[in-house]
């Protein structure tokens, strides 16, 4: 479906780094990305229920930060996201308030995008909505079927984790971890008749008054994880550079969704690194649309310039966990003045070793805090070189994302 309007990038002289980033499964920081050519990343997507809050937007300026580094190393980004147009909470919400589930995932959706093109995150080049390709999804179910790691219950089809010998691998987690986090995350870890409590939904055969699609598995709608395992696959092909989401992902969403893709292709791994960003909370506890939680991007937008928003964003590093407070946003305009102050000047200290400092800092697991850090010391020094100016203000807007 349509994604949103892509920022102009400058284009800074010298070259970018190679990106190292904390992969959750190896448990290090290590190199992502190919040595040359076209990267892939896949970042899960909303499920467009509710307005975006800052939480999803500090998932996606984290990958956008990726893409962003990725291209000044001279990378084509292939990037696809997905979007959860047809899943429990939305049919729920839809229900509540009365409306088409279509309608509301339209809407949102919308919102989504103008919120995504006002923090200048780069458009993925497939953003698919899962009702698009219910077919690919369908086909994927079956395939898992025909290699026997799918059965049958009162007519839905499971995952059989016994089918798959890499099962762990992503999260690490033992096994009590694992069943708190699929209860707590939409699993159904007490349904009677499963093999094994941890086996999964891939297709959930038709209910009165839910949405279905007729397919070889009879009619119904996709389970969760199995929607990304299919449009990744189906548009980055198995072993991409990068599976990306915010660590609530981590399981069972990426560990189940690797599985798949795995039992699917014989190919492992499913991608070659997994990153995941903290989480955002307010009150003391994470910010989500089940506790109500939330600051929406687009209501802080009417107080906050947006760049002042994304530099928010920027100014913890992407892995911790952190709270919002109005005080962040203050902190932030008064930071983007600052900028803006110093690019404005008719001249001042040589930029190349600040963009130097802002390339190395960011390549090194996306380290913000350091990054904003460099320009902080550069719009605070003065110099007399008449270029400076110009070429800081491209490369804020080129690595950070933020139009100066
Ligand atoms: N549609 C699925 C993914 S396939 C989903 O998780 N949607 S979501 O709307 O709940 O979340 C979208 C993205 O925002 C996910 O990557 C999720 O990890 C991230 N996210 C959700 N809440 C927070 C939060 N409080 N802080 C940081 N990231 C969050
Ligand atoms: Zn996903």
């Amino acid at each position: 479906m349509r994604s949103w309007s892509a920022p102009k990038l400058p284009h800074l002289p010298g070259a970018g780094r190679r990106l190292r980033l904390f992969d959750t499964a190896a448990r290090e920081t290590r190199p992502v990305g190919p040595g040359e050519g076209e990267a892939r990343m896949y970042v899960c997507g909303v499920t467009p229920y509710d307005a975006t809050h800052l939480g999803h937007a500090n998932t996606y300026v984290t990958f956008d930060l990726v893409n962003r580094v990725w291209r000044d190393a001279g990378h084509p980004v292939h990037y696809v996201q997905n979007a959860t147009d047809v899943d429990d909470p939305l049919l729920e919400r839809a229900e509540r308030d009365g409306v088409d589930w279509r309608d509301l995932a339209a809407g949102e959706t919308d919102k989504y995008r103008a919120d995504m093109a006002a923090l200048r995150v780069i458009p993925p080049r497939e953003y698919v909505a899962v009702t698009e390709v219910i077919d690919q999804i369908a086909e994927l179910v079956v395939r898992l079927r025909e290699k026997g790691a799918a059965y049958d219950l009162d007519g839905d089809v499971y995952f059989s984790v016994a089918a798959a010998p890499k099962f762990g691998a992503v999260s690490g987690y033992s096994e009590a971890e694992m069943l708190d986090l699929f209860a707590e995350r939409g699993g159904d870890p007490d349904r009677p008749g499963k093999r094994n409590r941890l086996d999964w939904l891939l297709w959930r055969a038709e209910r009165p008054g839910e949405p279905s699609w007729p397919s070889p598995l009879g009619p119904g709608r996709p389970g969760w994880h199995i929607e990304c395992t299919a449009i990744a696959l189906n548009n980055l092909g198995p072993g991409f550079d990068l599976m990306g989401g915010g660590s609530d992902l981590i399981f069972p969403h990426h560990e189940m969704g690797a599985s798949e893709g795995h039992v699917a292709t014989g190919e492992w791994p499913f991608a070659k690194g997994v990153a995941h960003s903290g989480m955002v909370a307010l009150d003391g506890e994470k910010m989500s649309k089940s506790r109500g939680n939330l600051v929406f991007v687009s209501a802080l937008r009417n107080d906050l310039d947006p760049m002042a928003i994304r530099l928010a964003l920027l100014s913890h590093h992407y892995r911790a966990d952190w709270e919002w407070t109005p005080a962040l946003g203050r902190a932030a305009t008064e930071r983007l003045e600052r900028w803006r102050a110093a690019v404005a000047r008719d001249r001042g200290p040589d930029a190349l070793p600040s963009l130097a400092q802002v390339r190395d800092r960011l390549a090194d697991d996306l380290d913000t805090v350091a990054a904003l850090a460099a320009v902080d010391a550069w719009a605070a020094a003065d110099g007399d070189d008449p270029d400076a100016p110009a070429l800081v203000r491209d490369l804020v807007d080129a690595l950070l994302g933020i139009a100066l």
